[in-house]
């Protein structure tokens, strides 16, 4: 369930839905960038800044797999938080896949933002980015941060290319990650968090014509825009991976699961087998964080069972060109 700061001091409390019951997700407040580029405040180094997240959160997940992508995992250190947020928020404890906060040493992720800004007013979200020099969040955007470990970080990185926001497809991954946001990506949350029938079936309409039309897409082309992997199939890998197991259920995603859509469903499988996508995704932590999160919509807090599927299986994704670029992993 979570809570917010208001001026430094935390409250425990759900979301505030619009007067239809529509969920309004809050915009992120950190909003700098990290920049290589000399005199900019806050330049990429290997061991300066700290990235917290959780690896339930299909936002911050976005930014793991590309740090992996960039091979910025001893450059770039994480602290991975409990999968449970309830009445503290985000908690740093002991849980296979949990690590501590070497950095301030905090039991709470609220901490971090309190630490950053002793009157900050927000929602306390995961993904974050710590900068250790000025003891700041530098930027709590998961896009944001995707992009700046895309293309600021080459310097620090093991693996800095391929570029995954190339200047000649920029437009339109800049259009594809605008088409899937509401829809998709935000999209499973308006259905689970809707606090009316109608908000509900307006989000759930939402949701499937969406799939529908990027299912339509990927059956001509093996990624979101064309036959290079880029930050908009990073950004729709995280929502696809938790749908069957977690938002087909809990946030009443039902109409259809992704092993129902062809193409969706054999391109799911193509970015899972990846390195850094299957092996920085955690079905563990993702099914716990959900269903024990949320009682005001599962209130038992059981955890629904693991559907049987197999994101390992063959893809027949291989009939469709891929254009293999210098570095990719
Ligand atoms: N727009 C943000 C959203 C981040 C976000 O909402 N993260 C969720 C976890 S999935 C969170 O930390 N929620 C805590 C809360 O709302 O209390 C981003 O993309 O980085």
């Amino acid at each position: 369930m979570g809570g917010r700061l208001v001026e430094g001091t935390w409250y425990a409390e759900g979301y505030e839905p619009d007067a239809d019951g529509r969920f309004v997700r809050q915009s992120s407040l950190f909003r700098d960038w990290t920049r290589d580029a000399a005199g900019e405040r806050f330049r990429p180094e290997a061991g300066r800044y700290h990235l917290y997240v959780s690896l339930a959160c299909p936002w911050a997940h976005r930014t793991l797999i590309m740090r992996s992508l960039r091979g910025l995992q001893d450059a770039l250190p994480v602290s991975v938080v409990h999968p449970d947020m309830l009445d503290d928020g985000w908690e740093f404890r002991e849980y296979p896949g949990s690590s501590a906060d070497p950095v301030l040493g905090a039991r709470y992720m609220r901490e971090i933002y309190q630490a950053a800004d002793a009157r900050f007013t927000g929602r306390v979200t995961v993904p974050a980015l710590w900068d250790t020099r000025e003891k700041t969040i530098v930027n709590n955007e998961s896009r944001e941060i995707l992009r700046m470990l895309d293309h600021a970080w080459q310097g620090v990185a093991r693996r800095p290319a391929p570029d995954y926001a190339p200047a000649a497809l920029q437009d339109s991954i800049e259009a594809t990650l605008d088409a899937i946001y509401e829809p998709v990506n935000n999209g499973v949350y308006k259905c689970g968090f809707a606090q009316s029938q109608e908000a509900y079936e307006e989000a759930a309409d939402e949701l499937f014509a969406a799939l529908a039309h990027w299912d339509e897409v990927l059956a001509g082309q093996r990624f979101l825009c064309g036959d290079q992997l880029t930050e908009a199939d990073i950004c729709l890998y995280t929502t696809l991976i938790r749908f069957d197991a977690v938002y087909a259920v809990h946030f009443k995603c039902s109409q259809n699961r992704i092993v129902d859509y062809p193409h969706l469903w054999n391109y799911l499988r193509d970015l899972y087998q990846r390195p850094g996508f299957g092996d920085t995704t955690n079905m563990d932590h993702i099914r716990r964080h959900y269903y024990v999160s949320h009682p005001f919509i599962n209130p038992t807090q059981h955890i629904a069972r693991m559907p049987a599927i197999d994101f390992m299986a063959p893809h027949d994704r291989d009939r469709l060109p891929e254009r293999r670029r210098q570095g990719a992993a």
